[in-house]
């Protein structure tokens, strides 16, 4: 009979430490996911016993590759490009795609990671994947862009499908990307089908696939405000980034009756003391993905607002706040600096913006803090509806969509109530998110045995 092997859990981070040299952004997501398993399991012998969590923070495999491409002075260019495929223990790997210079084996490794447990938390059949390229898509033409897309799908095409792994977009992948990148799997594989979600609606797309990520974390913040009574009306927010995550977030901010005060990007934040209305929102979707602009810009079109160069919006007074941008743009010190302002509650639109530290100041305060795999789902969660129509080989209306968008939301808070529920009107969302994700996969892996 085999003798489980019970470490405990400093034991078990120096493993993934020791197996993971240099990847701290991976081990970092390991470590907050561990610190609330390990407790729930301590009476389950079998996820023990079988590893589970040890399985998990092992991706099933990483393909690493060499991206080449002409830039319009005829120069060579060489990029590394990546997949992760971590868990396809309950559906297809399914997980977007980054193109930033900061990307890394460590950053695609944690987004993986964390888009195991998210995906199993909308309910829909989907496993966990990333991927990207360490390529910056900045100050590049479009026709640039195109020759590195086409040029990365050249190899991605033999690793993904329908029925296999499914990418969409991230950060620096857009809807244009998508296209130029399907446009080549169509072209290598002569197969048109739905490999790839965030497609535009004339060749398999979803309608609100674009709005899904930032309308769903405000859905979720207004789910989290309601358990306190309390809705979005009246409410001020500071929101980081500016792309499609932070601007879609401000607009359904603004629809349910909140003023939105500050936005950024990796140059700075702008703060508008007079709210950044639709007509605002609308001026920086255009100037950012159009005009592929900066922030600071926003003052010379509102000169009520002011830029602060280099600096995150942290320390602007709110009742809400939501990190948009990036991993890691959170610190302890932020955490502590919104709490001392009298921020009521958090919902991560971007993938670990907060720290450990700033996770474990939020916990500590027993704010409303709603981690990116809970409340950042809606995005992967129409990716799903999309992957149901194209398999359908239909297209659902629009209200249909924004229901099941709700719905889902709502049932993500439900698991997470289900999990988190500490007592005394306390619900611990990073501990109840990451519970019900886990349960999910790694009872679907117990059904399949050693493999
Ligand atoms: P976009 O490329 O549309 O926008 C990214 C925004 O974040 C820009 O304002 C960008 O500023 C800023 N940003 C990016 N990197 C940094 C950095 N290192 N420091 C400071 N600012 C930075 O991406 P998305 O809006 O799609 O993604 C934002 C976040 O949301 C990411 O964490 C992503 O993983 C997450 N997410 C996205 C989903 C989606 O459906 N798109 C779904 C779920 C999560 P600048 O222009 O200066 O680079
Ligand atoms: O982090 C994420 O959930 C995404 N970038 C969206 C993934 C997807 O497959 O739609």
């Amino acid at each position: 009979m085999a003798v489980s092997d019970h470490v405990d859990l400093p034991t078990f981070m120096e493993g993934v430490k020791k197996r993971n040299p240099y990847q701290p952004e991976f081990v970092q997501a390991v470590q907050e996911v561990a610190e609330d398993i390990f407790e729930f399991m301590q009476d389950k012998e079998e996820y023990h016993s079988q590893q589970i969590l040890r399985r998990i923070a092992e991706p099933d495999r990483v393909v690493s590759f060499r991206v080449c491409w002409e830039d319009d002075k005829g120069n060579i260019r060489v990029q590394r490009g990546w997949r992760v495929q971590n868990n396809n223990a309950i559906g297809p790997y399914k997980g977007g795609i980054r193109f930033h210079p900061s990307v890394t084996e460590s950053v695609l490794k944690f987004l993986a990671f964390e888009q195991t447990f998210k995906n199993a938390l909308t309910g829909l059949p989907m496993g966990g994947g990333k991927g990207g390229s360490n390529f910056n898509p900045k100050g590049k033409s479009v026709r640039e862009i195109m020759r590195f897309c086409q040029s990365f799908m050249t190899e991605l095409y033999r690793h993904i499908g329908a029925d296999i792994d499914v990418p969409a977009g991230d950060i620096g992948v857009g809807g244009r990307e998508i296209g130029f990148m399907f446009g080549q799997y169509k072209r290598i594989t002569n197969n048109f089908t739905g490999v790839l979600t965030g497609k535009g609606l004339e060749w398999g797309g979803s309608l609100i696939r674009t709005e899904a990520t930032g309308y769903g974390a405000v859905y979720f913040l207004a789910n989290m405000l309601a358990t306190r009574g309390e809705d979005l009306a009246g409410k001020t927010a500071v929101i980081s980034g500016s792309g499609n995550v932070a601007t879609h977030a401000a607009e359904k901010i603004v629809q349910l009756g909140g003023k939105v005060l500050t936005l950024s990007d990796s140059g700075g934040y702008i703060h508008d003391p007079d709210g950044i209305d639709q007509e605002k929102i609308d001026w920086v979707k255009s100037h950012k993905t159009h005009r592929r602009g900066r922030i600071e810009e926003y003052v010379e079109a509102y000169p009520g607002a002011s830029f602060h160069a280099g600096k995150t919006p942290w320390g602007v007074p709110c009742d809400v706040a939501l990190p948009c941008a990036t991993q890691n743009e959170l610190l302890g010190d932020d955490a502590r600096l919104l709490i001392a302002n009298g921020c009521k509650a958090v919902a991560e639109g971007a993938n670990m913006p907060t720290d450990l530290d700033g996770v474990h100041v939020f916990k500590a305060a027993k704010i409303l803090y709603a981690p990116g795999k809970a409340s950042n789902a809606g995005g992967v969660a129409v990716s799903g509806l999309e992957m149901s129509q194209n398999s359908e080989r239909r297209s659902w209306k629009e209200e249909e969509l924004q229901q099941m968008l709700k719905d889902i939301m709502a049932g993500i808070h439900k698991s997470c109530l289900a999990y988190g529920d500490q007592g005394g009107g306390y619900i611990d969302y990073v501990k109840g998110a990451n519970i019900a994700g886990f349960k999910k996969v790694a009872d679907a892996m117990l059904a399949f045995g050693v493999v």
